[in-house]
């Protein structure tokens, strides 16, 4: 006889992704659009890995909770995220905040832009709830970890890497026993405790939970009957339920997709201008540790009709190039040369301009014989002939947003109030 299969967890699960944030720390490139809308890898938008393994791990009911600054991301969400099907069972919801409890209030934190939406939730029907934050990069299956969550009856259970200890001040900590079951979670502590046998490091939650859908719900009202919570998962809910109840860690490296289980387990919250940089880069590396070419695990995204890249060479010495880099559709390499560099959409390089170490968002303009290294070039910038950035460190830093080891950010602000 044959034995009956059993359906995927994943296919009785709702993702909800908090994409809220503004993340500061990305200072101009997020002062008009919120972090998880901040383009990555040349196509993608940063919330488009979240959503890409939600999809990919099976999960066909989402649900994305939006706030600050979000009309960019919305659109993209409306252009690239509109295939779900409610006669099949499935749905796609962007949640705005101030729609539902009240018309004036926002959320006030993670855990209220949920409960906020509760009565949606309700009427899926779905047995589980996977949280997630919609600005990380990183690929992930999240069957295993709702299989775990089955298996060991967890009230939650909390996706976790190990971080070097001082780079844990900015995540929650947690304590584990043999078991992986969570005995003590401090958020964002000053003097982030070790892992007992790696003293140098700490186990940080990448704040992915996964809960039975009711037991979130009856969390997300206690919490909310109680004046003195603000109402954030990190802070209130996982505290009290390491306290009250059963809460267990879930390891990363468990539920790397399967063509990721030979390499180190790739994860980035990108969170800063230099982290931002550096991952656009690594991605011109001859081997990436994150396969953007992966294609059992294929990055969703709103995808523009483009014509394809052209590079232009002519014999008057204009060699339009490129080495060790990435470059989108609709880009035009004219006499231009560009080395270690990503280009996203229809960006214009012109002659004799040179770009190292550069990362271009979409529709920018490069005019001639500008020179730039080690840039992040916000959406649409036109950059004047002859700029030249990377060379001079104290007139860099006047003119744009120079990070300590030296990337500057650049917008078209800047631009217009350059005297050349
Ligand atoms: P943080 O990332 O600092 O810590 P938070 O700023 O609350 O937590 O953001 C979590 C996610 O929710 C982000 O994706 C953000 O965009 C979104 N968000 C924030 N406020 C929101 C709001 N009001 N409405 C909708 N979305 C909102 C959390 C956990 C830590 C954990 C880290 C891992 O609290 O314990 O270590 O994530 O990055
Ligand atoms: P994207 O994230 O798609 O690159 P844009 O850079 O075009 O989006 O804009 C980001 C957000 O800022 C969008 O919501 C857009 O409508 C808004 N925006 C764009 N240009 C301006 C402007 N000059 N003044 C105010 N808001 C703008």
């Amino acid at each position: 006889m044959v034995e009956k299969r059993i359906q995927p967890l994943a296919r009785d699960a709702m993702a909800y992704v908090l994409a809220g944030g503004r993340g500061s720390r990305l200072k101009e490139l997020t002062d008009r659009r919120a972090k998880p809308a901040v383009y990555f890898g040349g196509k993608a938008r940063i919330i488009d890995f979240a959503l890409s393994n939600a999809l990919n791990s099976g999960i066909r009911r989402i649900g994305v909770a939006t706030q600050y600054k979000a009309h960019s991301l919305i659109r993209h969400m409306q252009r690239g995220w509109n295939f779900f099907r409610p006669e099949r069972n499935e749905s796609f919801d962007i949640l705005p905040a101030s729609q539902r409890v009240s018309e004036t209030q926002w959320y006030e934190g993670t855990a209220d832009a949920v409960y906020q939406n509760i009565d949606i939730i309700e009427d899926y029907g779905v047995e589980y709830m996977v949280i997630l934050a919609g600005d990380h990069v990183y690929k992930m299956d999240y069957e295993y970890m709702l299989q775990q969550h089955v298996d060991s009856g967890a009230d939650v259970t909390i996706g976790c890497l190990e971080v070097p200890r001082m780079e844990a001040v900015g995540f929650g900590v947690m304590h584990v026993n043999e078991k992986d079951e969570i005995f003590a979670f401090i958020e964002k502590p000053a003097d982030p405790p070790g892992i007992p046998d790696k003293p140098d490091f700490a186990l940080a939650s990448m704040g992915i939970y996964v809960f039975r859908t009711k037991f979130l719900i009856e969390a997300l009202r206690r919490d909310a009957a109680d004046p003195t919570s603000s109402r954030d998962f990190g802070k209130d809910i996982i505290p009290h339920i390491v306290e009250h109840g059963k809460a267990v860690a879930h390891r990363f490296a468990k539920s790397c997709v399967r063509s990721d289980f030979e390499h180190e387990p790739y994860w980035r919250d990108v969170g800063t201008i230099d982290a931002y940089w550096q991952a656009n880069i690594d991605l011109t590396a001859i081997v990436p540790a994150l396969d953007i070419y992966d294609k059992s695990w294929p990055i969703w995204t709103y995808a523009e009709i483009t014509p394809p890249a052209k590079f232009v060479h002519d014999d008057e010495d204009r060699r339009g190039s490129a080495t060790s880099s990435v470059v989108a559709g609709d880009c035009i390499i004219s006499g231009a040369s560009l080395n270690r560099s990503l280009l996203f959409t229809g960006v214009r390089a012109n002659s004799f301009s040179k770009l190292d170490g550069a990362v271009i968002l979409p529709n920018v303009k490069i005019g001639r014989r500008a020179q730039l290294k080690d840039v992040v070039i916000d959406h649409g910038v036109v950059i004047p002939e002859g700029l030249v950035v990377g060379e001079d460190p104290e007139l860099d830093a006047r003119r744009f947003r120079r990070t300590e080891s030296g990337i500057c950010l650049i917008t078209q602000p800047m631009i217009d109030k350059l005297d050349i």
